[in-house]
Parts: structure tokens; sequence; C-alpha cells
């Protein structure tokens, strides 16, 4: 079953990638795959198509002598196997795509003339890459960093990439600083560590000398850079944008993706836990959520405001480092995406997609941040080195769906070429080649422009502490004190103590009272407040800044793990299992062995995870339920009774029937157990146990079980 490496040329002389561009298809020549082939017997190949006879031994003179260099076979296999790998992104290597769609709901047709924000009949395709920025693709998922969340809409005028973070804001104000941000927070040259964390010197040092970069700090030491799945961040497309209608007006708008899941995140130590445990955890949630048809949505929302509304703001919306509360301009809902396809193939699609801020379509158009105009060269730049083509278009998951018409021609690997004599414009030859079209054409909004030139920052963009203030405000009680635990866990791995304290003296333009618990968790003496360009306002609390006053109201698609031995009651274990499968929650069974558990009732019930390889951290609640013999062999192990003392740890919904308590008492919880330690005895214990379940954690619990207990606030 041949690959066939021959393009198949358009009909028109133009270049046109036709609608169904192999998206479903998932090889660019739109041919059958060399894996997957309805034919039993298909014969394997070479990469030309010679058919293979041996693929187990290399061509050799005699069964002991040397290898032949005659052995085209061999050859080009290695060959090619040398060079899988293109290079990986220099930051947001580590990613995980999804297919999906985009459906408009509102049309804000008085505002743009995009056909996606105005045509709330058809739905668009979309692929969405999901992303750490700071490891390297083979990092783990549960960094403490911040999130991609780049968005590509194959709208029916062109490609639109919404280039997005699950932060509202930035570290930097200006493009010229990012390679000495990136520097600074990946591994430090000489040694090549420490790897996919920022808690070392060098981005502290880095941090504690940029005071604009200290509102996104608080963000990324907030609960918001851990979270608990990719499908409970919020997206963020960060910048001002335009919407330009059909009159040539502009509106500027901040695009917005709310989960439809709710807002939720890990707690520290259990982020920690999950890396070495499931280093995949947020990619394989993803992967198993849309698998099993438990489709993940965002709702997109606009803020939109006008040249006076941003001349009225008491910051700049041009400075990335700042966001625009929803308090004070609202967020209007006008559409939602869904993620319902798994890719077909992982480098096809989540490696090779080509994300470039600069793809909007017309009605859609930018505004005069600097950060922004950077990134408008830097992600096309990216893509050449990577991909390592200008043709990196035509892959199909890069392809727009709708048709491409123009005299651009050749360079590698050019699989969809034009024919005929006209390669240039305007000609002669053909009435059917394209031309440009004023009426439907993208039309740069007209501002005006005027100034001196020179290297400059606006003193708009002065102020820095403000809205780092805000948010650590905006905060509840116990997001604040994992935001200090975190500034401390981080500073604590600083070895410079000049460091460490240059970073509180800027705490202390945020807020008094986290930079003293900070400092005494850091046990350091008080610095000065770091020289302030501005001094710091008072700005409204923004609630919509919390992730706890905005998480989910119920146990809908989260997991819950059920420690199970030989003996279990069969009849607890079916109500619970059902009440979450009711609940649209999914299980898994935690068992002393793989093979799986044999119930009271004689039945034998699959595991899908053994105790050491399944901790709780896994899992969003837990379940005990255990025979008395089962109780005393797991009391002496060490992985059960991680098991129980960690999701206690982690004020997580604990249920156990009354032949597990020994168990607890060997991992010693605490005697007076709280409410969320649930004792279940008949079936409707179950259903309540899930439905309390809902709220995810049991929080009072935290302040007796510390582990981050560096700061007591
Ligand atoms: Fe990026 N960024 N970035 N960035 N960024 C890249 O492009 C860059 C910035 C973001 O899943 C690179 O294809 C500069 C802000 C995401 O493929 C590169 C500046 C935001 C992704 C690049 C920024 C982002 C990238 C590396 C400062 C949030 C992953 C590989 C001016 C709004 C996209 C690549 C994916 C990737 C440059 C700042 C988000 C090098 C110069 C602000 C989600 O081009």
């Amino acid at each position: 079953m041949a690959r066939s490496t021959s393009a198949k040329a358009p009909a028109s002389k133009s270049v046109k990638t036709p609608p169904d561009a192999a998206f479903d298809e998932p090889l660019g020549d739109g041919g059958e795959t060399h894996q997957q082939t309805s034919d039993p017997g298909a014969t394997l190949t070479t990469q030309q198509g010679h058919p293979v006879a041996d693929d187990q031994n290399s061509l050799r003179a005699g069964p002991r002598g040397p290898t032949l260099l005659e052995d085209a076979i061999l050859r080009e296999k290695i060959f090619h196997f040398d060079h899988e790998r293109i290079p990986e992104r220099v930051v947001h290597a580590r990613g995980y795509g999804a297919r999906g769609e985009f459906r408009l709901t509102k049309s804000l047709a008085r505002y743009t003339r995009a056909d996606i924000l105005t045509d709330t009949k058809q739905p668009t395709e979309v692929f969405v890459r999901f992303s750490t920025v700071v490891g390297r693709a083979g990092s783990f998922d549960l960094a403490r960093d911040v999130r991609g969340f780049a968005v590509k809409l194959y709208t029916r005028q062109g490609n639109w990439d919404l280039v997005g973070n699950n932060i509202p804001v930035f570290f930097i104000q200006d493009a010229i600083k990012f390679p000495d941000l990136v520097h600074a927070v990946k591994e430090d040259p000489d040694r090549a560590f420490p790897q996919a964390q920022s808690a070392h010197d060098t981005f502290w040092d880095f941090a504690s000398l940029m005071p604009e970069s200290w509102h996104m700090i608080m963000w990324l030491m907030s609960d918001r850079a851990i979270p608990r799945s990719f499908r409970t961040m919020e997206g963020f497309g960060v910048h001002s944008f335009r919407l330009v209608n059909a009159k040539g007006e502009s509106t500027f708008v901040k695009f917005h993706w709310k989960p439809r899941q709710g807002l939720q995140s890990v707690l520290w130590n259990e982020a920690v836990k999950i890396n070495g445990a499931d280093p995949d955890f947020h990619r394989r949630d993803l992967w198993d959520a849309i698998e099993r048809g438990d489709f993940p949505q965002w709702d997109l929302g606009v803020q939109l405001f006008d040249e006076a509304t941003a001349a009225a703001l008491p910051f700049d919306h041009l400075d990335a480092t700042k966001l625009i509360p929803e308090e004070l301009v609202p967020i209007e809902i006008v559409g939602t995406l869904t993620l319902n396809r798994n890719v077909d193939n992982f480098f096809a699609e989540t490696e090779q997609v080509a994300f470039c801020t600069q793809n909007v379509p017309p009605g859609i158009d930018f505004s005069d941040d600097p950060l922004l105009h950077g990134r408008n060269f830097s992600y096309l730049d990216t893509q050449l080195k990577r991909l390592g083509s200008p043709n990196f278009t035509q892959l199909p998951v890069n392809a727009p769906r709708c048709p491409v018409m123009h005299f651009q021609q050749d360079g590698h690997m050019a699989m969809v070429n034009p024919t005929g004599r006209a390669n240039y414009e305007p000609n002669s030859f053909d009435a059917g080649t394209p031309r440009e079209n004023p009426d439907v054409g993208f039309r740069s909004f007209a501002a005006p422009v005027d100034g001196v030139k020179a290297r400059i920052r606006s003193e708009s963009f002065a102020d820095h502490y403000s809205q780092a203030r805000q948010f650590f405000a905006s905060q509840l009680p116990i997001e604040q004190k994992h935001l200090g635990d975190a500034l401390v866990f981080e500073l604590s791995k600083c070895v410079r103590p000049d460091i460490r304290a240059r970073a509180v003296s800027h705490l202390r333009n945020i807020d008094e009272t986290l930079a003293k618990s900070v400092a005494d968790g850091l046990g350091l003496t008080l610095p000065e407040p770091a020289v302030a360009a501005q001094p710091t306002r008072e700005l409204d609390r923004s609630p919509a800044l919390s992730i706890l006053a905005n998480g989910p109201n119920g146990f809908k698609g989260r997991k819950m793990g059920l420690l199970l031995s030989d003996g279990a009651p069969a009849p607890l274990v079916a109500a619970l299992t059902s009440a979450v499968e009711k609940a649209g929650a999914i299980w898994e069974v935690v068992a002393p062995k793989i093979g799986g558990v044999r119930l009271d009732d004689g039945t034998m019930l699959a595991a899908q995870q053994k105790i050491d390889g399944g901790p709780s951290v896994l899992f969003d609640a837990v379940a005990v339920l255990l025979s008395a013999e089962g109780a005393q062999a797991l009391s002496i192990d060490a992985a059960a009774k991680d098991f129980v003392s960690d999701a206690f740890a982690h004020c997580k919904y604990i249920a156990f029937n009354a032949a597990a308590a020994p168990l607890f008492d060997a991992a010693r919880l605490p005697p007076d157990r709280d409410e969320a330690v649930v004792p279940v005895q008949k079936e409707k214990d179950a259903a309540a146990f899930v439905k309390a379940c809902g709220a995810l954690r049991f929080w009072p619990r935290e302040a007796m079980v510390d582990y981050d207990s560096a700061v007591s606030r």
C-alpha cells in the first residue's frame, strides 16, 4: 500500500487549497496512510514504494560478517529516523492540541465585517493548542507556569489565530525584552538546569529588576499557574485588538474564553506529586474527555470599548501588563468553542501547527500595543525556523479552509503548485487568475499616526503595582495564602539572599501584609520598598479574578478514585459508581493488583491503577471501600497510607466504609476528622457523598494540614 508522494496539481492556475484539505487525512498529500489500511495483507514498502522482503535483518556479508553499504533499505530507514525531529518551539514547546468548532451566537455586525463574528448560522472549524511555556517538549504538565491557549479558527475569510494565554496580562511591555525574559526563566546556559520552572535565581533576578513584571508575577504565583486541567482554565487574547466595521469604524476589543467546566486548580503539593505519578496529567485528561464524548466548551467573551472609554480608563489599555476588569467593561458572550475531536497524528497536527498573531481576517485589526507588534514579526519568523519552508501554510493543519489564490511559488516542499504561464499580477494572459478586491479585501484601520521617532516607553505605562495589588485583594483568603506560599517556595529556591530581598522589596509596593509574611517565611529582614515610578493606587476589587469564586457547581467532568480490596462491599461500590456516573463524572478502581478485586458478592471488578501507580493526587475525590482483611493488609502498605493521607492533606472529599477505618488510623489521620471525611454505609449515603464532592475541596481543613506552612497569615 504505497504512500504517494506526487503532488496533485490544482485545476486553477492560481494556488488553491481545496476546502476539504487533508485535515481528515493525516498525511499531507491526501493519500492513504502507511500504518492504517483496510487491507490485512498490505506489504511493507520503502519510501520509494519498493516492497520490503525482510525488515528484521540488514544486508550482511555472511552471518557474522560486515554490514554492506549497499543496503539501501537500511540506509533509507535510518536516514529518515535521523531526521524525525524538527526544532522544538523556543517557548511553549510542550503542548497538546485538539480539534473542534466555534459557533457564533450573537452577531457583532455593528462592530465588524469579519464573517466569523457576524455569521451565526455556520460553525467554523478550529484547532486549539494548549501548552506550558518554559519546559521542553518532554517536560511534565504540572509545572508552575503560564499556559498557552492558542486557537486557530479556519474562517471563511482566511485563518484567524488568537494566540492567547490562561493569564490576561504579560510580564513585559515591550517585545525587545522578550528574549531576556525567556533566557532568564529557562534553564541556565552553563548547567542546563533547572528546567521547566521559575523557582531559581536567574528568573527572580530578572523579575526583581523589572518592576513591570510584578502584576503578572502575582498571577504566576497564584493557583492559576497550576490548573487542574486544560478544561478548567480561562483563555485570554491579552492585547487590545480592533474590530472594524463596513464603514471603516473601529472599536477596541479584548477576547476571553470562559470555560463552561468552571475554574479549578490543584494544590502545589499535589502538583509536585502529579508530575511524578503522571507527567502527562493534562494531556491525558483532555484526550480522555474528548474520547468519552465529554466535550469541553468555552464561551467566547468580548470586552468592547471605544476611544473615549479607553481614554477614561485609569491605565493604558495598550500596556499588556494591564487588564480591564470585567466590572469596568463588561464581557459580552458571543459564541461557544467546543473541542470534539482528538488529533490523528500528534506530529502532523500539534507539532506542526503554526500560529501567527498576524493572521486576522478582514474586520479584525491590531491596536498599537508594542508587544503585539513584536509578536506579529516573531511568529512568522519562528515558523520558518521550525518548519523549514515558507510553504508551511500548505500543511493540512495550517491550510486555510477557504480558497487560497496568489502568485507565490516554489520553495521547499511546495505541494500545491499552480499551472499555467502567468505567475505575476497584473497579467493579460488569463482572465481566470486572481485580482485584488477592494470590497472584500483586508484594509487596515486608518488610524492617524503622529510622533517623534525614538526608543521610548510611554509615561502611561509607568504604574507597575496598582493592578498587582488589585489582583491580590481580589483573591479569597485561601487563595491569598497559596500565593504567599508560592512566593516563599520559589524564593527559597533562590540561592542568593540579595535576590530574595529584592523580590520582597516589590511586594511592599503591592501589599504590606503579604510582604511581611513572605519575608517571615524566608527568614528575611523586611527590605525597603522598591523605588516605584508611580505610587500604588487603590483600585476596586474584581471578584472575577478569583478562581474559587468562579469554580464549577458540581462534580460533573471530575474523577473519583475508588481504593478497593478483595472483599469490598459490592452494593456500596455499585451505589457509588452509579452516583458518580449520574453526576456526569467518571471513576477508576485503584487496587493492590492491576488484575482487579473480587467483591464480597464474588464478582470481579477490573482495576485501572495499582495502588503505587494511582495515588490520590490523580483524583478529585476518593472512596476507600475495603474488607477487614484488606484494611489490615493495606495498613502496612506505604502507598495505601499515602493515598489516604494525601487525599486528606489535599482537602479532598473522602468516603469510607467502617471496615476501612484501620487504614485511616495507620495513615495517622487525626481522630477528629471533619465533615468531608464521610462514612458511607447505605446506598443513599453514596448519592449524598457524590453531591458533596461538587464542592471539590473542603478548605477549612487546610489550616490543619498545611504542607506549605512557611507562611502563616
Ligand atoms: Fe508568544 N511566542 N511571544 N506570547 N506564544 C511563541 O511562536 C513571542 C506572548 C504564546 O501553541 C513562539 O510558534 C514574543 C504573549 C503562545 O504553537 C514565538 C512575545 C502571549 C504560544 C513567540 C511573545 C504569547 C507562543 C514560539 C513578546 C499571550 C504557543 C513558537 C513580544 C498573549 C503557540 C511559536 C503554539 C509561542 C514569540 C509574548 C502566547 C517565539 C516575541 C503576550 C500561546 O514566536
